[in-house]
């Protein structure tokens, strides 16, 4: 990104990709999916050093879908509910454990789709916070009401060490680029929704399939 795309930089823009992500029938874009994790990533990165260790594993997932989207089966990989039907049709998700296909799609996908529900919480404890409360706070306890169950203990200490140096909830909404607080909290409440939905469709496909558990 050049230094004018960089100025730009708004959270607003960041949400508004996952209304995107919606089709007509309420299936999920990969595409747009994956440009919103982006701008996450932008945002996550802007919040200091500490958190590249958080986003470098989700640049890591982002790239890995990025590929399949962009190869030679990318027209399978248009949306969720195209992907979770070719590859467990071709046999290409490992069901039990990591093996011939640790990188599937399928597998990859949920890890993010885990990781927005933290968002969707934390942004939520976010726009109904007084001016007093702590970010770091709210974002660990968005985080050990969703995230922190799928992690191993080593990741869940350096994740809450990463928040303990958030900054405080001025500079937070400042970083967002979004205006002023009121702004933001308008902004939060139009775009969770769709989060929201985006999230609540991805989940009832994935427990339809039995795949909410993929190694
Ligand atoms: C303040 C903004 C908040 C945005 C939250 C989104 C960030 C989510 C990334 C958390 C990553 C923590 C370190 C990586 C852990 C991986 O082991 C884990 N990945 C995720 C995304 O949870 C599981 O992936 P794996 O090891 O099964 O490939």
């Amino acid at each position: 990104a050049n230094s004018v795309e960089e100025q730009k930089f708004s959270l607003k823009e960041v949400l508004d990709t996952f209304s995107l992500c919606l089709s007509e029938n309420k299936e999920v874009y990969i595409e747009h999916y994956v440009e919103g994790w982006r701008g996450l990533v932008r945002f996550m990165n802007s919040l200091g050093s500490v958190f590249s260790f958080i986003s470098k594993d989700a640049v890591n997932k982002i790239e890995i879908l990025a590929k399949f989207f962009n190869g030679e089966n990318g027209t399978h990989y248009s949306t969720i509910q195209s992907m979770v039907k070719y590859e467990l049709d071709n046999g290409l998700v490992d069901l039990a454990k990591r093996d011939k296909y640790p990188e599937s799609g399928c597998r990859t996908l949920l890890r993010l789709h885990r990781a927005l529900r933290w968002l969707e919480l934390f942004l939520e404890r976010l726009r109904t916070s007084s001016e007093d409360c702590k970010t770091s706070v709210m974002c660990s306890e968005a985080y050990n009401e969703s995230l922190a169950q799928h992690h191993a203990w080593i990741i869940r200490k350096a994740a809450g060490m990463a928040f303990c140096v958030l900054p405080g909830r001025p500079t937070f909404f400042e970083v967002m680029n979004v205006g002023t607080s009121e702004q933001v909290v308008s902004m939060l409440g139009d775009a969770l929704p769709l989060i929201s939905e985006v999230y609540d469709i991805t989940e009832k496909l994935y427990a339809q399939h039995e795949l909410l558990q993929l190694p």
